[in-house]
């Protein structure tokens, strides 16, 4: 509900837009903050915000932004949050292409959606940077990517479309993990390994992993894509890590043989970690851990380079 005024910044998080827009319908369509403090910013209204939704549905929907802001100009104060109440206006255009579905995640994934489904680039990737700033990786992870993605798999899986929209958000998403894992360079040995398995092609969650922990302060190595079993265990046996992190997103990419090959390797890890759903619970070796999410595979793997800063007793 919005029950304050808000930055320019978090209403183009609500909206799905980047506040380049945002400063453009306030310059060009007079559609700006009316709520002014002295020696402040100012700030957005409910109807304010509610003039820049109407502007964005219809722009979004092909009307020209001069006749979008003539619309949204018109908006009387607004409804409760999600009503469509009698006596609102009825522009012109239908109510969008359809949406991702996310949930109960917040607004800020309902804004990324949206802008997912305007294949908006840069409203996408200053969402998504806000996040992992202000949130962290796993919090942006769990709150904001992991919806938006879960949901273009459902609407992909329902109607056979939206891979564009799937192409154009894994690109943002691996660039701003790539940038996130940048700005905070671990330093020390790289001790665990983060590989997908054979001809797996989702990497976004390895990715994610190495951002978090990159995050705290854990080095990695990360093989990325489609891993031939060879090429990992040779992987293995030159840099000796103490923990691999093996992902599989699909049952056609987990063959449990890759699994066993990392267990008789002769630099075997002290960890084998199966991530990602497409392992079988009930098909994994002994000495193979299967983490439940993001976090309990960051920890796996910080706990075990912990472990070998420890000192031995035998
Ligand atoms: C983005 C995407 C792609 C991108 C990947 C880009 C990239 N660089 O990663 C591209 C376009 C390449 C792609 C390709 C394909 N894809 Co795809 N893809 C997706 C999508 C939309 C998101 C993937 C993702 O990152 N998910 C992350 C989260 C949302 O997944 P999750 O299941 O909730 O994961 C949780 C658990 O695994 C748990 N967890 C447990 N342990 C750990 C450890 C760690 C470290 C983490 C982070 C999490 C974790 O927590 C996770 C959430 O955090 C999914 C939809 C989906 N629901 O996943 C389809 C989806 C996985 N893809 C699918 C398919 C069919 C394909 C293709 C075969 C399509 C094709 N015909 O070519 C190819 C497969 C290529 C291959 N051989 O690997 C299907 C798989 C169906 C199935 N179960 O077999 C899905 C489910 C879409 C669908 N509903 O149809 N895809």
């Amino acid at each position: 509900m919005v029950d304050e005024a808000l930055s320019a910044g978090a209403v183009a998080r609500r909206l799905g837009v980047a506040v380049t827009t945002l400063r453009t319908w306030h310059q060009r369509y007079g559609l700006g903050p009316s709520e002014h403090v002295p020696g402040h910013h100012r700030r957005y209204t409910p109807t304010d915000l509610a003039r820049l939704e109407i502007m964005r549905r219809l722009t979004a929907e092909g009307v020209s932004p001069a006749e979008a802001a003539r619309w949204a100009r018109q908006a009387p104060d607004p409804m409760p949050t999600g009503t469509a109440a009698p006596g609102r206006i009825h522009p012109p255009g239908r109510d969008g292409g359809g949406t991702i579905p996310v949930g109960r995640a917040g607004p800020a994934a309902r804004g990324l959606a949206r802008a997912a489904m305007r294949l908006d680039a840069a409203a996408i990737s200053e969402a998504i940077a806000h996040a992992l700033a202000t949130g962290g990786v796993v919090a942006t992870w769990e709150g904001l990517l992991r919806p938006v993605l879960a949901g273009i798999g459902e609407r992909h899986a329902a109607t056979a479309g939206l891979i564009e929209v799937e192409h154009l958000v894994s690109r943002c998403v691996s660039e701003a993990l790539a940038a996130a894992s940048r700005a905070k360079v671990p330093t020390g040995p790289a001790r665990i390994l983060l590989s997908c398995a054979d001809e797996e092609q989702h990497t976004l969650p390895l990715e994610a992993l190495a951002a978090a922990l990159a995050e705290a302060g854990v080095s990695y190595r990360m093989l990325g894509a489609r891993v031939p079993v060879n090429a990992l265990v040779e992987a293995v046996n030159r840099t000796g890590p103490a923990a691999v992190v093996l992902w599989s997103h699909t049952r056609a990419t987990a063959d449990p043989a890759q699994l066993s090959a990392l267990l008789a390797a002769p630099r075997r890890p002290l960890l084998v970690l199966a991530a990602g759903p497409g392992w079988r619970a009930d098909s994994l070796l002994t000495g193979v851990v299967r983490p439940v999410d993001l976090a309990e595979a960051v920890s796996l793997a910080a706990a075990v380079r912990d472990s070998l800063d420890q000192p031995r007793r035998d």
